[in-house]
C-alpha cells in the first residue's frame, strides 16, 4: 500500500493501541503529520479501559505537542477512514470500533485480508515502518524536529535501547534522525514507575533456571517492553545463567527480551527459533527481542500455559542441534557429493572507485553491519540475496570474469555503505557491477540431517546455523573449509557434478 492511497479519504481517525506505549503514540504521530500535511482532518485517539498515567508518556505527549485524545466509549461510528497503529483491527489488544473504512500500519505478525494494510514484522518498531512511509509520501521527516523525536523515542523503547535492534532500516532511522537528545534524556529518566520497579523485583525473584542449559526464566507481570530488557541485562550477569529470557504478557501476546554470553547460543538466532511458527524476533548476538503471539500460541496448543511454552521450545532448541568445530570436523567422506557453481551473475564493488584509501567504512546489510577499512586489496561481492562480503582482488580474478552485464536483481535492502566518521551514506546499488563465476568452481556437500552449529576455521566466535535439509559443504580445493549453505540458495547455487577423484597430488 502506498500512502498515497489513502488520501483519497478527507476524515482520518488515527488509532493507537489500548495501553499506549511511545511505539504506537510516535507512529501516529508521524500519520497524523503526514495527513494533514496534506490538508486532511486527521486526529489520534486511543481507547480501553486505562487513560495513561506513566510519567515518560505524558511527557512525550506534552512535550512534543502530540494531539492524543482519549475515547473511553466504544460505541459509535467513526466517520471516514479509521487507521490502527502498531495493532491489528479486530484484535485483543485494541478496542474495535465501528468505521466507514479501514486501513493498518503494523509491525506484529498478523493475517488480514484488508486491502489497505502495510504490516512489517521484520521492523523493530512501528514508528520505523511510518517513518519510511511518510518518506516514501514526500513528507520531509528532517525538517520536523518534535517528529524526529518521537519516532527516535518509539524505535528506542521497543528494541531495548536499541540493543535489539537487527533490521538494516531500523538502524538507518535510528542515524539519521536529528532529534532532541534532552527531551530523549528526560522521556528516558521517567521510564519506570513505582509500579513497575516492584514488577522487576518480583521477576527476578521469581526466576526459574533450566539447569542444564544454564538458562534463566524470567517472567514479568504487564509491563512496558522496556522494562524486560532491564530485567535480562541484570539476570545475564548472574554467575548460573549463559541465557536468559525475560517475559511478560503485553497487549496481544508476550514480548520477549533475551541475552546471551555464550558463543554456542546467539540470542538472535535463539529468538528465532523461540518464536517460529508463534511469532517473530531479531537482534543481535548477544542481545535480541521478539514478540509471541497470544492468537496464534492458542492455535497452535490450545491450553499452555505460556511458561510451558517456553519451557519445552527452550529444552527442543538446546537438544536439536550438535556443533561442528571446521577444523577438527572429521565427517564421513563418503556422504558428500560434487557440485558444481552454477554460471550465476553476481554483483562486485570495487570500493576505490569512489572510496579514498584509508576511509573507514561501515557496510550495512539485512545481515548486519560490518566495518572496514579500504585498503585496495579487496572488492565487496553482493550475494544473490543482497549480503556483502569481502573478496581479495588475487582470488576475485582467479574465481570469477567481469561482464559488462548490467546488474538487475532485485534486493528486498540495497546494501549501504556509511562512511566513518561522519556518517554520510552511500547507496550502493547503482554502483554493483556483474561478474560471473569462473568455470572451474566445485564444492563437495552433503544434506543435513539433523541442526548443526558450524564454528568455520575463518572465524571462530560466531557458528553459522544450518537446519535439516540446508548443506554442509567444504570448498573442493580446501576440504578442511567447511560451512553451511541454506538449502534455498544452494538449489539455485549449485547443480550436481560427476564425482571425481579429488586430485590431491
Ligand atoms: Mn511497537
Amino acid at each position: 500500500m502506498r500512502l498515497k492511497e489513502l488520501l483519497e479519504f478527507n476524515k482520518i481517525s488515527i488509532q493507537c493501541h489500548d495501553n499506549p506505549d511511545p511505539d504506537t503514540l510516535a507512529a501516529a504521530f508521524g500519520l497524523y503529520r503526514y495527513f494533514s500535511h496534506y490538508g486532511k482532518d486527521a486526529s489520534i485517539f486511543y481507547s480501553g479501559p486505562y487513560r495513561i498515567k506513566k510519567s515518560n508518556m505524558l511527557l512525550m505527549i506534552n512535550e512534543l505537542k502530540i494531539p492524543v485524545s482519549y475515547r473511553p466509549d466504544s460505541s459509535g461510528k467513526i466517520d471516514g477512514l479509521l487507521i490502527t497503529v502498531d495493532c491489528q483491527y479486530g484484535q485483543g489488544n485494541v478496542t474495535k470500533l465501528e468505521a466507514d473504512s479501514l486501513a493498518i500500519v503494523d509491525h506484529h505478525n498478523g493475517i488480514t485480508d484488508l486491502a489497505l494494510s502495510e504490516i512489517h514484522p521484520e521492523l523493530g518498531s512501528c514508528s520505523t515502518l511510518v517513518w519510511k512511509l511518510i518518506q516514501d509520501g514526500g513528507y520531509d521527516v528532517l525538517s520536523d524536529r518534535d517528529l524526529c523525536t518521537a519516532l527516535y523515542y518509539g524505535l528506542k523503547t521497543d528494541t531495548g535501547n536499541f540493543s535489539e535492534i537487527s533490521h538494516p532500516l531500523d538502524k538507518d532511522m535510528r542515524d539519521t534522525l536529528i532529534f532532541n537528545e534532552s527531551q530523549i534524556r528526560l522521556f528516558t529518566n521517567s521510564n519506570i514507575s513505582l509500579e513497575e520497579m516492584r514488577i522487576m523485583g518480583e521477576a527476578l525473584a521469581g526466576y526459574t533456571c533450566i539447569s542444564n542449559y544454564s538458562c534463566g526464566l524470567l517472567n514479568a507481570d504487564d509491563c512496558d517492553p522496556n522494562i524486560l530488557g532491564i530485567i535480562s541485562d541484570m539476570a545475564l550477569q548472574v554467575a548460573e545463567f549463559n541465557v536468559v529470557i525475560a517475559y511478560g504478557h503485553v497487549s496481544g501476546g508476550y514480548k520477549l527480551s533475551v541475552r546471551s554470553c555464550t558463543r554456542e547460543v546467539m540470542a538472535d538466532e535463539f529468538v528465532r527459533a523461540v518464536t517460529h511458527g508463534v511469532g517473530s524476533g531479531g537482534g543481535q548476538d548477544y542481545k535480541a527481542g521478539g514478540f509471541i503471539s497470544e492468537d496464534r500460541l492458542r492455535g497452535k496448543y490450545p491450553s499452555i500455559p505460556i511458561r510451558d511454552y517456553l519451557d519445552k521450545i527452550i529444552r527442543t532448541y538446546f537438544k536439536s542441534y550438535s556443533i561442528i568445530i571446521a577444523s577438527e570436523y572429521k565427517p564421513d567422506r563418503s556422504l558428500f557429493s560434487r557440485y558444481k557453481k552454477n554460471q550465476l551473475a553476481l554483483g562486485y564493488i570495487d570500493p576505490m572507485e569512489f572510496l579514498e584509501k584509508n576511509t573507514r567504512i561501515k557496510v550495512r546489510t539485512l545481515e548486519g553491519d560490518t566495518e572496514l577499512v579500504i585498503d585496495g586489496s579487496f572488492y565487496l561481492m553482493v550475494g544473490i540475496l543482497g549480503e556483502v562480503y569481502t573478496i581479495a582482488i588475487s582470488k576475485f580474478d582467479t574465481s570469477y570474469r567481469k561482464s559488462d552485464a548490467p546488474y538487475d536483481r532485485k534486493l528486498e535492502y540495497t546494501p549501504r555503505i556509511y562512511i566513518e566518521p561522519d556518517g554520510r551514506a552511500y547507496d550502493l546499488y547503482d554502483r554493483i557491477k556483474t561478474c560471473i563465476p569462473a568455470e572451474s568452481s566445485y564444492i563437495m556437500a552433503m544434506e543435513l540431517d539433523k541442526n548443526v552449529k558450524v564454528f568455520t576455521k575463518w572465524y571462530e566466535e560466531k557458528y553459522m546455523k544450518g537446519e535439516k535439509g540446508d548443506y554442509i559443504a567444504c570448498r573442493e580445493d580446501d576440504p578442511q573449509d567447511f560451512y553451511i549453505i541454506r538449502r534455498d540458495i544452494f538449489d539455485i547455487t549449485y547443480s550436481p557434478a560427476v564425482n571425481q577423484q579429488i586430485n590431491t597430488g
